[in-house]
């Protein structure tokens, strides 16, 4: 009998070592990348166990906290991981938890779990990629213990002592043979916990940063749910009524949970999830919900009258100009798809979301006669404004139209016609222009000129942003449209590269272009088509042997280097104030050629927080602003092309 057990367990336990090696052989198959993003994915795992048993009913507290040395503790009050022996695995339900791929109430749909996308892999994958893990389950009257190095167990299931009540805890450091950065983002961690507790209504999720005394402590817990969110999203924002519109049903076992709230400016703000996994390329459910929305609204418009002296009915954007919104779906079986796995593919979802929107806010409306005033009233001027853009736009379209094909006079553009081997430099004023027009391979390369300071789109109507001439050149020359018109496989380049001088002008326009790319035409971001450009800092030169340098140290390390050469001769270093200090063929070496340069790529990790980020350049204010800038650099992921 022995013997028998003995087999089973050395089966099992290879499976286990096969399982753990495919995932230390290909982390980014598991979490996406082994940077940044990946360090953090690991925490979200962890985190998503405790919410799902949350979601059950069985646990209201959350706790995550950074230790000294980056390190990570999760502990909740749950039920506790099982830890009685597995029928036929033969092995506590802990130990397969954290050691078996995909182990653990995969196949249980009674409750919406947090599934699919980039999560769900599971904490065995978490235990893989960690140099050590600690799990501590108080269940049963007793706290249990278990120890893994690199996801093997190295101190199987004890008991401690006995414990009052439930709870686990896993504690885990991330494997530096495995991650290329291991500090973890403060503000990284608050927003996703904080969109979760909103997601959440009634789960406190607290975080603890350790790395600094005292330690900074910051508790979640959101009783209000999405009505609270978008109260938080619209905080510095002038609402067209005092409450966000709120309703939440369940159809066809999809569960709708929608709170939506006008405010004053002119964009959109929509957020959509699927438990509780941020659908950024949207889906079923935001078709549904858009459809609804538009329809309402014009319904409301017709019954108040405000349509029947204007002839034309309110399009889907004139309904949604100054819309915060966040909604929610939960979905049993839910199927991702696009670019980044966060667009909802299941088509029965569209209905579903129609009809209740359509019912629900229907009724809102028909029992809130000043709330839909206010709103009939602003989708109505942004009717007036849409339908005065285009008769601007038809007045100027023979000179420079935006749908007439003409490109704009100051684009030099390139030979090739193939988007995919195209791009264009957008650079900062017509002297770093010319310099890039005479450096650049002409035969893949336009180059742009804008002149200093765009319009600030944030706080611009569609009118006046067609009216800006910069901001029409820079319409015609990608050539995809914006907003509701835009189409991304329209666009003339498939790489969109801002080049601004490297101080806080430029950032500040390499913002504004941004913010501008944000609101107008945000499938570029989410395409992975926008990047920013690199030029050097410095020239560090001695004779004829020269670099260049893009920080500080680079500086320093190549002075040194020149300085300890033959010894004679001076070392000259040159700091660049701007792009037109330097030659063309210096522009080329240094920024344009592909072979040499570095060019990040923007990157739009999560809508919810880089709106707030735009937000924050609305005010008139210096210091959000300057924070902006200093943060901007979070947008942007390293990459060599
Ligand atoms: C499987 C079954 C049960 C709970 C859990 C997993 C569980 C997993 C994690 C991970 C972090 N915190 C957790 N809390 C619970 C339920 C078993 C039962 O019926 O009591």
């Amino acid at each position: 009998m022995a013997n028998v057990t003995e087999k089973q367990y050395d089966a099992q336990s290879i499976q286990v070592l096969k399982g753990l090696e495919a995932v230390r052989k290909r982390p980014g198959m598991y979490i996406g990348s082994t940077s940044e993003n990946g360090l953090h994915h690991l925490v979200y795992e962890v985190v998503d166990n405790s919410i799902d048993e949350a979601l059950a009913g069985f646990c209201d507290a959350i706790g995550v906290t950074v230790h000294k040395d980056n390190s990570i503790t999760v502990t909740d009050n749950g039920r506790g991981i099982p830890v009685d022996l597995h029928p036929t695995e033969k092995l506590p339900g802990v130990e397969l938890a954290l050691t078996v791929l995909h182990a653990g109430g995969k196949f249980d749909k009674s409750t919406y779990k947090v599934s699919g996308g980039l999560h769900g892999v599971g904490v065995s994958v978490v235990n893989a990629l960690s140099e050590r893990l600690e799990v501590v389950v108080d269940r049963g009257g007793k706290r249990h213990h278990m120890a893994f190095v690199r996801g093997r167990t190295t101190k199987p299931l004890s008991v401690l002592g006995p414990a009052k009540a439930t709870g686990t805890t896993v504690r885990f450091k991330p494997d530096p043979e495995i991650f290329t950065v291991l500090e973890y983002n403060y503000s990284t961690l608050a927003d996703r916990l904080r969109q979760l507790a909103f997601l959440n209504a009634g789960v406190r999720i607290t975080l603890t940063d350790e790395r600094v005394d005292p330690a900074r402590v910051e508790a979640f817990l959101y009783k209000g749910g999405l009505v609270e969110f978008v109260s938080w999203l619209n905080r510095n924002k002038k609402p067209l009524h005092p409450k966000p519109v709120a309703f939440r049903a369940v159809k066809d076992d999809v569960e709708v949970d929608c709170a939506l709230q006008y405010e004053d400016g002119y964009n959109e703000n929509t957020f959509t999830f699927v438990n509780n996994i941020n659908t950024h390329e949207g889906g079923t459910h935001l078709t549904g919900f858009k459809a609804a929305l538009t329809r309402t609204i014009n319904e409301a418009a017709k019954a108040s009258n405000a349509l029947k002296k204007a002839d034309f009915t309110l399009s889907g954007e004139d309904a949604r100009e100054g819309l915060t919104c966040v909604l929610h779906v939960k979905v049993r079986e839910p199927q991702f798809e696009g670019q980044t796995k966060t667009k909802l593919g299941n088509s029965e979802v569209e209905g579903i979301v129609r009809q209740v929107v359509n019912e629900r806010l229907g009724n809102f409306l028909e029992e809130q006669p000043a709330v839909t005033r206010a709103i009939v009233e602003k989708a109505v001027s942004a009717a007036r404004a849409r339908e005065a853009a285009r008769k601007a736009r038809e007045l100027v379209r023979k000179k420079s139209g935006l749908e007439s094909g003409v490109l704009p006079g100051k684009l030099a553009d390139c030979s090739l016609s193939d988007p995919a081997l195209c791009e264009i430099y957008i650079v900062e004023g017509d002297s770093a222009g010319g310099s890039a027009k005479q450096g650049r391979d002409r035969s893949f390369q336009a180059i742009l000129p804008i002149k200093g300071k765009i319009l600030n789109v944030e706080r611009a109507r569609i009118d006046k942003i067609l009216g800006n001439d910069e901001i029409r050149a820079i319409i015609t020359a990608i050539g995809a449209g914006v907003r509701d018109d835009f189409k991304l496989e329209d666009a003339r380049y498939h790489k969109i590269i801002l080049m601004t001088d490297a101080d806080v002008d430029g950032a500040h326009i390499r913002t504004l272009l941004l913010t501008f790319f944000f609101r107008q035409m945000q499938e570029l971001i989410e395409a992975g088509y926008i990047y920013i450009a690199q030029p050097p800092l410095f020239r560090v030169a001695k004779g004829k042997e020269e670099y260049y340098a893009y920080s500080e140290p680079e500086r320093d390390e190549y002075a040194k280097r020149l300085g300890n050469g033959d010894g004679k001769g001076q070392v000259h270093v040159q700091r660049y104030k701007g792009l037109g200090e330097m030659n063309p063929d210096q522009l080329w070496r240094t920024t344009m050629d592909p072979a040499t340069r570095t060019v990040l790529r923007v990157t739009m990790e999560d809508a919810v927080e880089a709106s707030a980020l735009f937000e924050k350049l609305m005010g008139d204010e210096v210091e959000p602003r300057r924070e902006f800038i200093e943060q901007n650099a979070r947008y942007v992921s390293n990459l060599d092309v």
